[in-house]
């Protein structure tokens, strides 16, 4: 098993640093637009830092390239999540920022296949990431492709049967290449995760399944990575999950203080407000 990478190693810019990046991307877009899913997008941004310069194999020039992990955006509606990780990546160029979420952008508010370098499916119909991924997974391997698949989906997925119809079949089909990303930031459109539904402890319930199952703190970075390596590197005979709880609206600790709910509202003046909080906590 080898899917912790190799070509982030030439990089001297921390993860933290990455992760930063990141944040700050998603906030001038959000700026562009005045709107945005930015809370989501501070959530997980250590995820996709870790995710980005640390595990997935990628070329930026050559984003369909055949040897690639391929990276699902599950969750449509976090696009400006990644389009700040793959402009940070260099898959996308940094000054097509400006045109995100306008007609004839490459940068939908949310996600397309057919539109941008690097996002692999048209998610944001919830719930079918997963399955895809499984396919995805189980073509690689008959095609003897050693890459892995990573497909990063939310709590608010977990509630779609179709997400436990693929958890099963990664467990049928022993996709020991496919690693799920949760962020479980406890929040879905109408309300808390944890007061939606009956849930009980959600890693049980992968590992019953017979997943490869963590949960860990998905805003420490330190945490964050060593449960990539722990999924990439295990010797289990079948797929992998990593539930992250994170905090929406990370690092900017006056929208983190903000009533929370799915779509967090930023006034037009606290855009500015925000980027001069985070430029305070600039990491080396
Ligand atoms: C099948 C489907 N049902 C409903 C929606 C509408 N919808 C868009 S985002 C969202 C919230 C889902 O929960 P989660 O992704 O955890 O929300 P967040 O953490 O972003 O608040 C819903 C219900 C959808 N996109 N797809
Ligand atoms: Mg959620």
């Amino acid at each position: 098993m080898t899917a912790i990478r190799r070509q982030s190693a030439a990089s001297n810019v921390s993860l933290e640093r990455r992760a930063w990046n990141i944040r700050r991307k998603a906030l001038l877009m959000g700026e562009v637009q005045g709107q945005g899913y930015i809370g989501q997008a501070l959530g997980v941004a250590d995820v996709l830092a870790a995710a980005f310069f640390h595990v997935l194999e990628y070329r930026a020039e050559d984003p369909e390239w055949e040897g690639r992990d391929r990276f699902l955006l599950s969750i449509g509606h976090y696009a400006i999540a990644l389009y700040a990780a793959l402009m940070e990546a260099g898959i996308l160029p940094e000054d097509e920022l400006e045109t995100y979420g306008m007609d004839d952008s490459r940068m939908p508010m949310s996600g397309m296949a057919s539109y941008t370098p690097g996002m692999e499916i048209t998610g944001g119909s919830l719930g079918h990431g997963l399955g895809i991924a499984v396919g995805m997974a189980l073509g690689l391997k008959r095609k003897n492709n050693p890459a892995f698949v990573f497909n990063l989906m939310s709590d608010g997925e977990l509630g779609e049967g179709s997400t436990w119809e693929a958890v099963m079949s990664g467990v049928q089909y022993k996709l020991d290449n496919l690693v799920c990303l949760v962020d479980f930031n406890d929040q879905q459109a109408d309300g808390k995760t944890t007061a939606a539904l009956a849930r009980g402890r959600e890693e049980d319930k992968w590992a019953a399944f017979g997943w490869h199952t963590q949960r860990v703190d998905g805003n420490d970075l330190k945490a964050v990575v060593a449960a990539f390596e722990a999924a990439c590197k295990s010797d289990h005979p079948g797929p992998r999950v990593i539930i992250f709880d994170t905090t929406m609206c990370k690092g900017i600790k006056f929208l983190e203080e903000r009533e929370i709910t799915h779509f967090v509202r930023v006034e037009a003046d606290e855009w500015a407000k925000a980027l001069t909080v985070l430029e305070e906590e600039k990491p080396q």
